[in-house]
C-alpha cells in the first residue's frame, strides 16, 4: 500500500465518519423539538381549551335564558303548563318537570297524577305506573 492510497482511504473514513456525525446530529435535533411544544404549538393548545371553554360557557347561557331552573322545560314551556319556571320540580314529587312532561307524561302540577296515594315520583322507583292506579 502506498502513502498515497492509505492517505485516500484516512480522508474517506474522515468524510464518511462526519456524514454520520451530521445527520445524527440533526435527528437529534428533530427529536429535541418534536418532545418539546412550541410557543406556537402552546399557543394553539390554549387558543382551543379557551375556545371550548366559551362554547360551554355560550351553552350554558343560552340553556338557561330558555330555561332557568334547569329542568328540562322552556320558561315558555313552563308557562303552558302552568308550572313554576324558577323551580326545578313544582309539585314536589321527586320527579323534575321536564321529566314529567317529556319522559314520564305525567302531569307536573300534580304530585299523585293518577290519584292512588303514590307520589309520582315513588311510583317510578317501585316501578309501578304513575298515569295508573
Ligand atoms: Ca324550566
Ligand atoms: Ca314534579
Ligand atoms: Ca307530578
Ligand atoms: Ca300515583
Amino acid at each position: 500500500m502506498t502513502i498515497k492510497k492509505a492517505i485516500i482511504i484516512i480522508i474517506l473514513l474522515a468524510l464518511g465518519a462526519g456524514v454520520v456525525m451530521y445527520f445524527y446530529g440533526k435527528r437529534m435535533a428533530v427529536y429535541e423539538v418534536s418532545q418539546t411544544p412550541t410557543a406556537v404549538e402552546q399557543a394553539v393548545q390554549q387558543a382551543k381549551l379557551k375556545a371550548e371553554a366559551d362554547a360551554w360557557d355560550t351553552a350554558i347561557k343560552k340553556t338557561q335564558s330558555e330555561d332557568k331552573d334547569f329542568d328540562g322545560l322552556k320558561d315558555v314551556d313552563e308557562a303552558k303548563y302552568g308550572t313554576n319556571p324558577e323551580m326545578f320540580d313544582t309539585d314536589k314529587d321527586g320527579l323534575s318537570d321536564g321529566a314529567e312532561v317529556n319522559l314520564f307524561k305525567t302531569n307536573p302540577m300534580k304530585a299523585d297524577t293518577d290519584g292512588d296515594g303514590k307520589k309520582d315520583g315513588r311510583e317510578i322507583l317501585d316501578n309501578t305506573d304513575p298515569n295508573k292506579k
